[in-house]
Order: C-alpha cells, then sequence, then structure tokens
C-alpha cells in the first residue's frame, strides 16, 4: 500500500519541491494552498509523471472553519496519513516594530503559528488513530535567531521551534515523530511575498550568494521522512555554505 502525505502549502517553493520529491518516491498526495489553478496544474503534471494518487484542498490555513471543513472532508482513505508537512507560511514586511503594519502581523501570526495548529490539530488526531505519523514543521533560521526587523516574523517562528518541542512531548505516546527543519537563505517566492511583489527588492535578497533551492530542502524532508522508523531528527538548521547564521552572508 502506498504511503500518503499531506503538504500545506505546495503551489510554490519549498512545498511544490516537497511535492515532487514524495510523488517521486511512490507516496500518494493531498496538497494544499489558496491557488486552485496552480494546485491543479502541480496535481496534472504529478500524476501524468509518476503513479501515484492525488487529492487537491483549497483553503486558506488562517481559516479555521475552512480548515476543519475541508479536511474533514476527506474519506476515511484519505485520513491515513502518514507524513503532514506544515509548510504553508509567510514573512510580510521588514520593518521596525515601531513602524511595523499591525495587518501585516496578523497575517504572519495567523498564517504561521494558528493555521499550522489548525491543521495539526485535525491531522495529529488520524495519525493517533491510526498509529502512525511524522509531522514536519517548516522553522527557519529566524525561529533560532531573531534579526533586525524581522520582529514578529522571527517570532512566528519562534512558535514553530516551541510547538516542535510541544508536539514531540505531547505525542510521544503515540510514538509519532515530529521534526522541525529550519533553513536560512532558499531562493522562492518568499522574498516577492514579503515585499509585496516587489521583484527587484526580492531579487537583491539573494544577489552575491548561492542561496538554497527549494529542492535542497525537499531533499532534507524526503531525509527525515526515510529514517527507520525508530528514528526521530528531532531538529535541523540548514542554511547555504555562504550564510554563516541570520545576519552574516558572504557576498562576492
Ligand atoms: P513561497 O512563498 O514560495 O511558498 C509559500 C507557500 O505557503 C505557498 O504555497 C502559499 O500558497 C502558502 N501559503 C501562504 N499563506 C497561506 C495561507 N494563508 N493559506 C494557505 N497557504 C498559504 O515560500 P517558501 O516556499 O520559501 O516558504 C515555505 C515555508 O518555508 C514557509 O513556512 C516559510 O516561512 C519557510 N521558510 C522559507 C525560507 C526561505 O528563505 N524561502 C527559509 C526558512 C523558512 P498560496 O499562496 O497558494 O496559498
Ligand atoms: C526565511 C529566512 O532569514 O529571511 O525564513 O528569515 S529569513
Amino acid at each position: 500500500m502506498s504511503k500518503l502525505a499531506l503538504i500545506t502549502g505546495a503551489t510554490s517553493g519549498i512545498g511544490e519541491a516537497a511535492a515532487i520529491w514524495f510523488a517521486k518516491s511512490g507516496y500518494d498526495l493531498i496538497i494544499t494552498g489558496r491557488r486552485a489553478d496552480r494546485l491543479a496544474a502541480l496535481s496534472a503534471s504529478l500524476k501524468a509523471a509518476y503513479p501515484v494518487k492525488i487529492k487537491t484542498l483549497v483553503f486558506d490555513v488562517r481559516e479555521r472553519d475552512a480548515v476543519e471543513t475541508s479536511l474533514n472532508s476527506l474519506d476515511a482513505g484519505w485520513q491515513k496519513v502518514d507524513v503532514l508537512v506544515n509548510n504553508a507560511g509567510l514573512s510580510q514586511g521588514l520593518e521596525p516594530i515601531n513602524e511595523g503594519n499591525t495587518t501585516d502581523w496578523e497575517t504572519m501570526i495567523d498564517t504561521n503559528i494558528k493555521g499550522l495548529l489548525y491543521v495539526s490539530r485535525i491531522v495529529s488526531n488520524w495519525m493517533i488513530e491510526h498509529k502512525k505519523g511524522h509531522i514536519v514543521n517548516l522553522g527557519s533560521i529566524a525561529g533560532k535567531q531573531t534579526y533586525a526587523n524581522g520582529n514578529v516574523y522571527c517570532a512566528t517562528k519562534h512558535a514553530v521551534d516551541s510547538l516542535s518541542q510541544a508536539m514531540r512531548i505531547d505525542l510521544l505516546p503515540h510514538l509519532i515523530r515530529v521534526t522541525a527543519i529550519h533553513p536560512g537563505a532558499v531562493e522562492t517566492e518568499f522574498s516577492e511575498v514579503r515585499f509585496k511583489g516587489d521583484k527587484e527588492r526580492a531579487k537583491k535578497v539573494y544577489e552575491g550568494f548561492q542561496p538554497l533551492a527549494a529542492a535542497d530542502i525537499a531533499d532534507v524532508i524526503g531525509y527525515v521522512v526515510s529514517c527507520p522508523p525508530h528514528v526521530n531528527i528531532n531538529d535541523l538548521l540548514i542554511m547555504p555554505t555562504a550564510q554563516a547564521n541570520a545576519v552574516h552572508t558572504f557576498r562576492q
């Protein structure tokens, strides 16, 4: 029987690359995001390339009712999730705390923390029921280190770090594995979203050094879920070689 992975935020970047890794590795998939057209295109291309079953679910992780209705609409077979990748997330803005846009703050908190919790609550219960499961949370170097003007984004990723520790404890009696993956700079749509469509400013973030690619993180996710059942990678920090930490990047 095929294994099943549920990936939130599969419409671009790390989530999309993870979906490709799982499909290539023979997993059936539930892929989610807000952009229905992208989910449909990804589903079609993966089904054309690999013998996998794919369910697409369109919802905004910030909307608790929508998350619950959408996930609970899955029939019993689709609830037997082996791997949940809590990837949907974003940053909005890069301003000092006294100038921050409060709507941006709410968007980040609602997406990166509350959205992750809404999805995890439902899926962890399925995992408990089926006596199996592995939750992979996308944290960030921003969840290990706070950098100038990163304030609320960094706080949300510190929360992901903390919630990953909490899940590991609370789900321990059920032997559900929980891994937090904390990447440094990965060139995706992340900076374009942070700078609200300003492509030039977004491009500058990755100038002068080789950032990670989304596929690099997908490979790491693939590694952690492929470990034998008695092995859990708790926490992984993965940086571009040219980036020592959140603030020291060697640019040429
Ligand atoms: P992208 O912007 O390329 O992808 C973000 C994904 O999240 C999209 O699929 C988007 O889908 C989804 N998403 C965002 N908001 C919502 C929402 N409200 N409801 C549902 N889905 C949502 O960025 P990345 O791939 O880089 O980011 C993926 C994760 O990795 C994030 O959690 C990010 O914080 C983290 N990360 C990224 C790093 C980087 O440098 N890029 C480094 C460290 C961590 P849609 O818009 O269709 O809803
Ligand atoms: C994304 C990486 O350094 O821009 O989480 O916060 S960073």
